[in-house]
This record gives structure tokens, sequence and C-alpha cells, in this order.
């Protein structure tokens, strides 16, 4: 059965059709960032509207979610109303009820199913985006939480005497490994406005701050890893996100693992859905809940 997926990412919002793993009339577009949640619905709505076919509508967004309502943890990454009521407000515009999920847990289900989690009943999927995020699987059931917050691995404190995260905490990984950490620190060591794209194409020309600055956040990611391991200890991980899948950033995080003592240590791999694990993986969980 066909289902209409959608991702809401802090930078772009996704849109395909879903079966299996295949993914077809693919969509995206520039994440109203305008703090309404209102503005996200009218958007997606017209989106859903121009995609042909009419099979049930699942949502992956980045942000908690909790009984059909939105709430960004860090703000910055997505800006709107605290309580977002997003799945009854869809519902009313598009004329179906659709199930929403979290994006790094729905990518996880997704990629346990299908992808790089195949075979292991304790695995874990992290997205380093514009945000990072995670999800993990535990002896074969997605952990989602009780108000959602599950694998909320970005608000993991990586330097308690780090800057202050938009969640309220101090030196969460988000504020040191995510896109939106990479394009300060870049910007900064540079000495010039630059985004997390070319920070990775400015250090693929050879340039050694551009590669110090990816090299120290995949060192915290690589860490942070670690600390998930001694947490749930899956077997494996999938890393995923745009930053995630940037070339050569799997290969860094693999390097500073080596570091880490060997109880530490799992089977890293990269997202095999790649830019697309949030939206197999919400179809997944659509299809399954039918
Ligand atoms: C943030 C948080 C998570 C999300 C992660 C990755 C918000 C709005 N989002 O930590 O819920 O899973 O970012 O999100 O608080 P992405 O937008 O980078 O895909
Ligand atoms: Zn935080």
């Amino acid at each position: 059965l066909p289902v209409r997926a959608i991702d809401i990412g802090g930078t772009k919002i996704a849109l395909a059709t879903v079966e299996g793993t295949s993914v077809s009339n693919r969509h995206q577009f520039a994440t109203p960032r305008t703090g309404r949640g209102m503005d996200l619905v009218a958007a997606i709505a017209d989106a859903l509207r121009r995609m042909p076919g009419d099979g049930p509508v699942a949502v992956a967004t980045t942000g908690m979610v909790d009984e059909g309502r939105l709430t960004a943890l860090n703000p910055n990454t997505l800006p709107i109303e605290n309580g977002f009521p997003l799945v009854d407000m869809l519902a009313e515009a598009i004329g179906t009820v659709p199930l929403l999920v979290n994006d790094a847990q729905a990518a996880a289900w997704g990629e346990y199913r299908y992808g790089a989690g195949c075979g292991c009943s304790n695995f874990a999927f992290m997205t380093v985006s514009t945000g990072i995020g995670a999800g993990i699987v535990v002896n074969g059931e997605l952990l989602v939480g009780r108000r959602g917050l599950a694998g909320h691995l970005g608000h993991v404190v990586a330097d308690p005497n780090g800057r202050r995260c938009g969640c309220g905490r101090q030196g969460c990984l988000e504020t040191m490994a995510s896109g939106t950490a990479l394009a300060r620190l870049g910007s900064d060591a540079l000495g010039e406005a630059i985004g997390a794209p070319e920070l990775f194409s400015v250090a693929a020309g050879g340039n050694g701050i551009a590669n110090t600055v990816i090299r120290t956040a995949a060192r915290h990611v690589a860490n942070s890893l670690g600390d998930l391991s001694a947490v749930c200890d899956v077997e494996r991980i999938a890393l995923g996100g745009g930053v995630g899948l940037a070339p050569g950033f799997l290969e860094l995080v693999l390097d500073a693992l080596k570091e880490l003592p060997q109880t530490f240590r799992r089977d890293v791999v990269r997202a095999e859905a790649g830019p697309d694990a949030g939206l197999v993986g919400v179809a997944a969980l659509a299809r399954q809940m039918r």
C-alpha cells in the first residue's frame, strides 16, 4: 500500500509516495521558519494537493511529538508554538488524519525494518543535520518515550562549559556538531560567513582550518555514540542526515571511535535510505499501524 510520506526538517520539507523502500514523486521545499505552525500546515496541504494518489498520510517531523502535538526541544532548529496541534490542524486541512512521529525515531524504524538495522534487534540511528537526533530500537521495539523525548541525543551534554543550547541546557552535542553548529564554528574559524555544505567543500579542497572544525565535530559525535552504547547497548548504529552523510564525515567518526575503549565501540554504518530514511520509516510505521 503506497503511503504519502512527509518529512519536516529544520531546513526543508520532503514529500514522496513510499512503498516499502521505493520512493517516488519526491518533492522538497524550504521549511517556512516563521514560528507559526499554521504556515507549516498550509505549505504541506498545498504540496499534498499537487501530489498524485490518495493513500494514508504519515508525517515525520523534527521536534518532540506528544499525542499529536509538536513542540520544539530546540526552537532554533524549528521555531513553532509549544504543543502545536499538528495532527488536528493537518487533518482539517487535508481531510485525513495523519500519523505523526519524530523524524529520527521514524528513520530509526525505517533503517531497522529495511536498511542498515536489518538483522539486529538492538539498533540505533543518528541524524546529524540542522539539529542532531536519534532513534533507538530495543528488543525489536521503537523507543518513543512517555512524552516523545526518547532518543534526543542532540541534547546530551558534550561540554558542560559549552555554549547555551536552544533547549536550555549548556553544551549540548547539538551546539558542537550539528549543521547549525558547523556553520557557526566554521564561520568563526574562517572569518567569513559560511554554511555547513560550503564548509565541507572548503575542507575537501584542502583547507586545514575547515578540516579541523569538521574533525572536532566528528569526535564529539563519536563520544556521544559511546554514551549511546553505554545506555542502550545497541549492536549497530546507522548515521544519517546531511552532515552525517557528507563526504568523509562517517570516516572521521570511525577514526574517532577507535580512540574509545572497545566496550563502548559499536558497528557504525551509513544509513541505507540516505536522506529518505525519515520518509521510508514513517511510511513503514503507518503501514504497520493499519
Ligand atoms: C533537534 C530536535 C529533534 C530532532 C533533531 C534533528 C527540535 C525542533 N528538533 O534536536 O526533535 O530529531 O533536531 O532534526 O527540537 P533535523 O531538523 O535536523 O532533522
Ligand atoms: Zn540542547
